[in-house]
């Protein structure tokens, strides 16, 4: 069924550019052209105000995990409203939703992990992780430990606190940030930074700059390193094999808490339910959103280790902070069932097992394009460069530029591939069936022989 929706896409273009400010946006230019409207989605597949197919190769913004129209996450949402649409979980107030969830969450996420704090997003969660590591170091007597280590180029959300922990240059330009004690070290991107060196030697450099950074400063000062295990939204940086085990012997060297923010690796995306699992890894603190509900409500949250809520809760005394969604009953209830669905199914498993292998060995093919320069990814998660020679890994000339013509076209041929720079990336729903992830390989291939045609590359 693709028949379009009442109004025409002119009539909702037009309200949209005259009462919608969208997030990430130039607004000028969007005005210009207007916005893309999705009326509806089933399964793998977007559908638009005209009624044309799309085949959505970002799962909505790398979180649709359990794919679009499951009635089992509607009914669940329905059935909670109807019993208790609201309650908060302050004064000593919480809700069986909210509490069957925690319980849930204890079960799939890694052992040390038996507690959670609820937010409403990603972005509040890891707010609430520069929050929470202060305290914890108040309360261990050492309010010296402030300092929170990130990376260049990482994303971690779009708050005071989130934009400040993200290493984006452009957000940092906007609104003076970073916000003081926050301190960003290289990123773990092979590709680009790793000449000369394997990626087994690359890695260990990399994951070295914490050392570095934790010396300068002094150990006394650094509360926390904060890190995705696969860097989503900064283009699918795949960290190589030997950066995460180094990571975690600096952290435990220098007694810092490692924080993994699984936001997008969370709840299947690598093919474990988790990215610490998959790169063998133990974080004392873990941020998650998306994929907890599989996007159908809002709600995000900080697993807390056993060590640090135990300090919490000898020393006692009030922590001040919460927002009124946290715990929320109604997201609680949809993301209770999604874990279900996700576990039930084999959802993970799939992925770990099947298709995940299979989307990365027909990803792999198309590195034999003259435009592609690396093929990588691990899951239902990967990314194409895009270069003007393979050999000596040069960009094209206009970084960027190429990769824009690129998600153009994808869109233009029904495919949703996003463009980070001249990094093309795909996160799509975890049930994408092998004959999906060939029509996927497919489009991908022709879009990026009309890349190559618009740019005048001889393929
Ligand atoms: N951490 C990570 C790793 C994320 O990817 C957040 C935190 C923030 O979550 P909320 O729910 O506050 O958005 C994210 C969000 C992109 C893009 O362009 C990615 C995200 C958000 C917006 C755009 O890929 N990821």
């Amino acid at each position: 069924m693709t028949q379009p929706t009442s109004r025409t896409t002119a009539q909702w273009q037009a309200d949209d550019t005259r009462h919608y400010l969208h997030p990430f946006t130039d607004h000028k230019q969007l005005a210009g052209v207007g916005a893309r409207i999705i009326t509806r989605a089933e399964g793998v597949y977007l559908y638009d105000s005209d009624g044309k197919q799309i085949l959505d190769g970002m799962a909505g913004l790398w979180c649709v995990n359990v794919g679009y129209g499951r009635r089992e996450l509607a009914e669940a949402a329905y059935r909670q409203m109807l019993t208790l649409p609201y309650y908060n979980s302050f004064f000593k107030s919480s809700n069986p939703p909210a509490i069957e969830l925690a319980t849930l969450l204890a079960q799939v996420t890694p052992p040390q992990f038996n507690r959670v704090f609820y937010t409403g997003s990603g972005s509040e969660a890891n707010d609430t992780n520069v929050r929470l590591v202060r305290r914890y170091w108040d309360l261990k007597g050492e309010p010296s430990r402030h300092i929170i280590i990130s990376r260049e180029n990482a994303y971690h959300g779009s708050t005071m606190a989130g934009a400040s922990l993200s290493g984006m240059k452009s957000m940092h330009a906007q609104g003076g940030l970073p916000i003081p004690g926050i301190v960003h070290i290289e990123q773990p991107y092979w590709f680009e930074n790793g000449a000369g060196r394997s990626p087994e030697e690359y890695g260990l450099h990399a994951a070295r700059q914490l050392e570095a950074a934790i010396e300068r400063l002094g150990a006394g000062n650094v509360a926390a390193f904060i890190g995705e295990p696969v860097q989503g939204a900064g283009g699918v940086i795949i960290p190589p094999e030997t950066y995460w085990p180094e990571i975690q012997r600096i952290c435990d060297r220098y007694g810092i808490l490692l924080i993994a923010d699984e936001v997008v690796c969370g709840f299947g995306r690598l093919g474990e339910w988790f990215g610490c699992t998959a790169f063998g890894f133990r974080p004392d603190l873990m941020t998650v959103a998306k994929g907890i509900t599989s996007g159908y409500q809002p709600l995000g949250g900080v697993m807390v280790s056993d060590k640090v809520a135990q300090v919490l809760i000898d020393r006692g005394g009030e922590f001040y902070h919460g927002y009124t969604y946290s715990g929320h009953p109604v997201a609680c209830a949809v993301a209770v069932r999604n874990i279900r669905l996700l576990m039930d199914e084999g959802i993970v498993e799939r992925v770990r097992t099947d298709t995940g292998p299979y989307l990365q060995r027909r990803w792999r093919e198309l590195a034999a394009h003259p435009l592609v320069g690396e093929a990588r990814g691990v899951g239902f998660i990967a990314a194409l460069e895009l270069v003007a020679d393979k050999v000596s890994r040069r960009f094209l000339p206009d970084r960027g530029a190429s990769g824009l013509i690129c998600r153009d076209h994808c869109f233009a041929n029904g495919l949703v591939m996003r463009a980070v720079q001249d990094t093309m990336i795909i996160a799509p729903p975890l049930v994408m069936a092998r004959e999906q992830i060939d029509e996927l390989i497919e489009k991908a291939w022709r879009c990026l022989e009309l890349t190559a045609r618009d740019l005048g590359m001889r393929t």
